[in-house]
Formats: structure tokens, sequence, C-alpha cells
């Protein structure tokens, strides 16, 4: 490989521009090597010696030559065409590259002015990479101009268009490993560019690096001939312009071109769409770099091939410590660089190295897209009268809660239609999900073919529906991160998907806040619908709701999880969660008609307090203290809550009985665990130390005693909730078969509160008879029994 195929029609950089770039990539490749092995002597002052290496070593190396070689072009690039840009860097482990050249540009140490842009800066920097009290291995919230966490692979492309959709003027760049580039949410986010509209939203330029080679094997994509990659990468809707060689001079000058050719492209594509009106969709270009894995780093190792092998992953000289011609190795490869020519006596970076890096916030380490929280500007939240439900009295009047937050939502999508600054993603659920007011305000987003019989498809749409969790899930993010907001409506079974995606937001956000620099971001924020209890057209597949399960595994101070029991709570806390900042807030709502229970005060009241007493639904007198507490979290809990509390007081009129509605379900949580987390005496209090409390859970039990198993009144909790009964069936049917049900539920309180059993054997078995009169009348009418079907609240 010592030839580069130069794209046609290219601009060729002068000889000195050629130099100047490949000084800025040598310094940076120095850098690089420097993080990965040096704890002193960072300009190699002094011959090197094993006390100047870490005694641990770690880091990738074999990355980090390509993502430095793409950042000084981007640099180039950027400069010369005064464009706004950021990069995602997909091989986020290589950190260092990202790091050297942050440092490069200056923006690191304006970050970071500890780390100081001469010899005792570089020290430092060399230093804390992978160093205990130092910095993480990979791209993370630390590094500046980031926003995407290089740990977990797969994302980076999702994110680069989050990171563009409604930044018109935002060049991304993403660098696409070409081992990322197998997985499923990867091999997905190509078709984004389906979604991308030329006039509001900027650019994306993919620059999928075929280095060959993964950590231990080949890679796919730079295993196919060449007619293949290019009509897969074609069949994805792009024009690829290609780069290959392992040659600097050579490969400077094609990358350089491409860049042009590429920038060029674009600029032809968004001067079309937005002054002559075109509408094709544009074959947007990206750029295929074929360069060694581990390029300009040892050829060989101890007799076996390193560069331009998997084995340049990560460290190839391991033993610089302990074995000197590892040492010499690395002090050969360290020089071969020439830092005397890159860095002055001082250990400033060279006039000439700097030549290619623009100024002030054109930096990629200095741009505020990256830093998304300075961008961020309020949401024109609409006053929740307008769209909140009358309730003259409770659990009388039917509404589908998510439909009512469909009109909140419209109202903000058309607040926003200037602003550009509100998307709502969803797997294909939108209007299913009873929130298709939206599209009174704006349509579904949609560069491909229309057809006479679609609808709402739009080439400027916010509304984005797509069938991956993946896509919906980085979509949102990196337009998140970028300083916008957003809600993705979801099947609650299938928001397990991104589960390993939001654990990586979370701990983004958990990362950015401990950052002084980083500005709060909006919240993510999900709107779980097509819940478990609703599933009687898609039984057991489509049922679990143990993704709030894993939520609240992750940081308290990030994870909210709300379960708002009707339309006005769930206005209340929408309005609530869209105004937060820097959470992940998960909120299960049923979109199917339910009762209301609360007015817009009451409700408003409900959700500040977290979880409260519902006075009027239980049978107290304030006399003494109740002999059961019927607890609730979630619609349909909370409906088989209250009609068991309305057996009770036809059946046992004397007995007291407390009802408590949980919105929130972290208030649960002791106070020291949880920022919402009531304090014991307030648990106490509601809960009672010593009384049977029936709790009534939308999800698995077990996360009640999870959260509440400290209280002193655990040893008299006993949670209903799913246990993975389902199939086709009857609303109703649905919480029989998980002994959720209103007769269960009225059983339980007979067996709990003492000597009430044989008191009451009576009231027990004409439970048992109701719930054996259910089994019959669906079986042989298909629908509820009429008292389940058309019962309303009495009290
Ligand atoms: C989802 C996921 N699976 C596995 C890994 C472990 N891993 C780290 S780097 C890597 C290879 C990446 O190869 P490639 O994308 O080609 O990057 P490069 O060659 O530039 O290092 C793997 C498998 C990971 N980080 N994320
Ligand atoms: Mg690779």
């Amino acid at each position: 490989m010592t030839d580069a195929r130069t794209p046609s029609g290219a601009s060729a950089p002068s000889d000195a521009e050629i130099a100047a770039l490949d000084a800025h990539w040598r310094a940076a490749n120095y850098l690089a090597v420097g993080q990965i092995y040096l704890m002193a002597n960072p300009l190699l002052e002094e011959p090197l010696a094993p006390e100047h290496i870490k005694p641990r070593l770690l880091g990738h190396w074999g990355t980090s030559p390509g993502l430095n070689l793409v950042h000084t072009h981007l640099n180039r690039i950027v400069r010369a065409r005064k464009r706004r840009a950021m990069c995602v860097w997909g091989p986020g482990h290589g950190g260092p590259a990202v790091l050297a050249n942050s440092w490069l540009e200056g923006s690191y140490s304006e970050t970071y002015p500890d780390v100081s842009r001469d010899r005792a800066g570089m020290g430092a920097l060399f230093k804390q990479f992978s160093f205990p009290g130092g910095v993480p291995s990979h791209v993370a919230p630390e590094t500046p101009g980031s926003i995407h966490e290089g740990g977990e692979l797969g994302y980076a492309l999702t994110h680069a268009y989050g990171a563009a959709f409604d930044h018109p003027e935002l060049l991304v760049a993403c660098v696409v490993g070409d081992g990322e580039a197998e997985t499923g949410p990867l091999a997905a986010s190509w078709h984004s560019n389906k979604f991308l509209d030329p006039v509001h939203d900027g650019a994306v330029l993919p620059v999928l690096h075929l280095n060959g080679y993964k950590i231990a094997n080949p890679t796919v994509l730079a295993r196919l001939p060449e007619d293949e990659l290019d009509a897969l990468l074609r069949g994805y809707g792009h024009d690829p312009v290609y780069v290959e060689g392992d040659e600097p001079a050579v490969v400077h000058r094609a990358l350089a071109a491409a860049m042009d050719l590429a920038v060029d492209r674009i600029d032809g594509y968004q001067r079309a769409a937005r002054s002559e009106g075109a509408s094709a969709r544009p074959r947007w270009p990206m750029i295929v770099l074929r360069t060694p894995k581990g390029w300009t780093g040892p050829e060989e190792v101890d007799g076996l091939p390193v560069e331009n092998t998997w084995r340049a992953h990560q460290v190839p000289l391991p033993g610089v410590r302990d074995n000197p011609d590892h040492l010499r190795q690395l002090e050969e490869w360290m020089r071969s660089y020439r830092p005397e020519e890159l860095f002055d006596s001082e250990g400033r970076p060279t006039a000439q190295v700097l030549e290619c890096v623009p100024e002030g916030t054109a930096r990629l380490g200095a741009t505020p897209y990256a830093n998304g929280g300075l961008l961020l500007r309020d949401l024109p939240l609409p006053p929740l009268e307008n769209h909140a439900v009358r309730v003259d009295r409770p659990g009388t009047v039917l509404h589908e809660p998510t439909r009512i937050l469909g009109g909140l939502l419209e109202d903000v999508m058309a607040a926003t239609a200037d602003r550009r600054n509100f998307r709502v993603v969803g797997p294909d659920e939108t209007e299913s999900n009873r929130l298709g007011a939206l599209y009174e305000a704006t349509g579904k987003a949609w560069q491909a073919e229309v057809l006479p019989t679609d609808e709402h498809l739009a080439r400027d749409g916010r509304v984005m529906e797509v069938l991956s969790e993946h896509l919906c899930q980085g979509w949102l993010e990196g337009y998140l991160l970028t300083g916008r907001h957003g809600l993705f409506s979801s099947y609650e079974a299938f928001a397990h998907i991104v589960d390993s995606m939001v654990n990586q937001h979370i701990k983004w956000l958990r990362t950015s806040r401990r950052l002084h620099w980083r500005a709060p971001v909006a919240s993510l924020n999900y709107l779980l619908t097509s819940h478990v209890w609703r599933q009687d057209h898609n039984g057991f597949s489509h049922q679990d709701p143990g993704f709030v399960d894993h939520i609240l595994n992750k940081s308290p101070e990030v994870v909210r999880v709300y379960m708002p029991p009707d339309a006005n709570t769930l206005l209340s806390t929408a309005d609530h969660v869209l105004r937060s900042r820097d959470y992940v807030n998960v909120i299960v709502a049923g979109k199917q008609p339910g009762f209301d229970w609360l007015t817009l005060d009451e409700a408003r009241a409900h959700c500040a307090r977290g979880a409260g007493v519902w006075g009027w639904a239980g049978t107290e007198d304030g006399s003494r203290e109740p002999d059961v507490v019927l607890a609730c979290a979630g619609d349909v809990p909370t409906l088989e809550t209250m009609a068991a509390a309305g057996l009770l007081r036809r059946h046992l009129p004397e007995l007291a009985v407390r009802v408590v509605n949980v919105v929130d379900m972290t208030r649960l949580l002791p106070h020291e665990e949880h920022p919402h987390g009531m304090p014991d005496a307030e648990y106490d209090a509601v809960f009672t130390r010593d009384r049977p409390v029936i709790f009534a859970y939308h999800g698995y039990p077990w996360l009640v005693h999870r959260l509440a198993y400290r209280r002193a009144g655990h040893a008299h909790l006993h949670v209903r909730g799913y246990k993975e009964e389902g199939t086709t069936t009857t609303p109703f049917d649905m919480v029989v078969r998980n002994d959720l049900d209103r007769y269960r539920l009225v059983m339980d309180v007979l067996d709990r509160v003492p000597g009430l059993g044989v008191r009451a054997v009576a009231v027990r078995q004409a439970m048992a008879d109701a719930r054996t009169r259910h089994h019959a009348w669906i079986r042989e009418h298909g629908t509820d029994m009429p008292e389940v079907a058309d019962w309303a609240w009495e009290g």
C-alpha cells in the first residue's frame, strides 16, 4: 500500500501546508504515545530510563494515529472554511489522541489550567492519563469537545446525527471504527441520512476508518472486496470518497483533497436545498479512510508483526520497564516523530505544528456545541390549565392520559417552531401512544420517497419515528447533549433495548455534574406507555415492566421514576421533567382510558409530595392509626386499589383503611440514598411502622421491597405486582393472573389484619367467588364482567 487514490476535482495543498499538517500529526502521535508510557521526561531531554515509565501501561495506541490524522485534517478544514464543526470519535478508546489534540490547540489548558501548554503541562498530561486521580483512558465527559463516551462502541453515528439535527450551520464529523461498524446500532445508524433535512439540519460527515482490525480479529468491512463495500455504502445512501495509503505525505494530500471534496459537496447540497428549493435526497458524502492500525508504531515486537495488525490495538510494547529492548524500541519510536522539531525548548508546540489549528470556539475542543448546556434555552411550556381535565368527582370520568399530554406537547412543538429546539422520538408509536396531536404542530421527519397514502411525513418534521430504539436513543442523546430538549416515547417492554445505552448516558451525566465547566443539559425523558397491564392484544411478549428496575440501579443523583395515576398527574409530571436538567426521567403512564382521580391543583400538590395519603379514598377518622394501608403506584394498580378500597368500605365499614398513592418511586428510598427519599419519620407517618401495608405496584414486586427494605415497617409490607403471567386476554384478567386484582387485594387485607380473617370469612368467600365468576365469564363472553367493566368510584 503506497499509493493513494486522490479524488477527482480536489484542490492540492502546497508542500509547506502538507509539511505543517504532518508536523501537527507527528506532534499528536508523540503526545499519544507519551500519555500511554511516560510519567517523567516528557520531552526526552535525557535518555529514557525505566523510572520514566508508568508502572501500569494502559491505553489504546492502535486507533490513535488514525484519530490524530482525522483531527489534523478537520483542523485544516475548519480553519480554512471558517466552519462551525464538532467531531464524534467512535473509537473513543483512543482517548490519548483526542486529549493530545485538545492540548495542542490549547483548549485543554484553558479547561484545566494545571495542564499548561508547556513542558510542565506536557508532563502532567502524560502522567494523568489512565493514572489514579487522573483521567480515563477513553474519551469521556472530562474530554473537552466531546459529547460521546468512547467506552461502549456502536453509538457514534447516531450521536453525530442527533447533534446535527436543527443545527443548520454545524458540520458534525464522525469517525466510525471498522469494528464498531459491525454493531447493530451502528449498522442501523447509516439510515439516519433519510431523516436529515438539508435545510434545517446540519451535515454529518462520516469517516469510516478501515484500519483493518478490532482487538484480536480482522474487521468485516476491511476484508470485503472493494466493489462490495462500495455497493454497501452506496446502498446506505452515501457517496463514498476513498483515501488509502501508508505513505504519510501521500495520505495527507489525499485526505486533504477528500475533505475538500466532501465539504464542497455538502455545501452544494445545502445551498441547493436552502436557496434553490431542491428536494431530492442528497447522496451525502462520506470518507473511507484505509490506513494501518498502529501506523508509525513499532513494526515488530519480539519477532512478531505489530503495526498494521490487531497486535497494535492497545500497548504495543508491554514490557518497557523491565525489558531493555522494549525500552530502546519505545525511545526510537518516540524520537521518530522528531520532537525537537515539534516543541520548543519550553515544551510549547511550534508555529508550524499549530498552523492548521483554528481559533477560539472554532477549535474542536472548545466548541460550545459539545458543551450543549451553554446553548440551552428553556422550553416555552404552556400553562397546564390549558390542558387539564375537569374532575368534579374522583373516579367517575375517563380520559386517555397520554392523549391529554399530547395536547401539551403540541403546544410545545408549536411554540418552538422557530427556535426548533424540541423533538419527540419513538419507534413508530407516536400515534398509537395517543400523541397524535403533535401532528397539528409538526410532521414526521422523512427525506425518502413519499406516497399519496402517507400521512404527516415532512422534510422539516420534528417528530422522529424509526423502528430502532437504538437510533431513537442515540439521536435524542446527541440532540440533548448539544443543547436542546426532547422526549422518547416507547413501549415499556422494548425500552430494555436501550438499557446499555442509557447506562452510558447516566454515567455521562453523573460525571458531567462534577465538572465545573460542563453546563447542565436538558434531561433525557422517557414516556413508557403500552405498558405491562394493557397488553391484552399483544400478551406476554410485550410485557416487561423492568426498565425502571434497571434505571433505579443507577446513580441516584441522576435517575427519577414517575408513575402518575391519571391525566392531571401526568401533565404535572411532564411539566416537571421538561423543565429539569441533567436527569434521566422515566414516566410510566397508560394510554388507555383511565379514571381521573385528581384535579389539576390536587395533582400538582400530589406530584410535589411524590407520595401521599388520599384521605378521601380511605375510611380513617383520624382518631387512631389505620388498621391497614392500601398503597399503590401506577395507573392500573391505583384502579385496583381504589376498587378494593370500595369493596372494604362496603363489606367492612368499621375497618380503618388508609389509601396511599406513590407517584415518585424514589420517595420510598431512604433519605440518605436518594435526594427524593423520605426521611424515616415521614415514611413512618405515611405508611405506619406496624400496620399491614398492601402495596399494589405497577412492576416487579421486588423493586418495592428493594427500595423500602430499611424501613421500620418493612416486615409488614406485602407487595403485589407483575409476576410474569401474561397472554392475550381481557384487561382485568391481566391483573387477576398476577394476583393484583381488587378481589385479591381485599383477601390480602383479610389475611393480614390480625383477627380479621375469622371475622370476615364471608367476605373472603365472596372475593374468591368473584374471581371464580370472572374466570367463567371471560371464557364465555370474551370481555370483563360488568361489575368490573362498569365499575366507578362511589366513595
Ligand atoms: C459494545 C462493545 N463491545 C466490545 C467492546 C470492547 N472493544 C473495545 S475496542 C474494540 C475493538 C474496536 O475496533 P474498531 O472499532 O475497529 O476500533 P479501532 O480499530 O480503531 O481500535 C472492542 C471490541 C466495546 N468497547 N464495546
Ligand atoms: Mg479497527
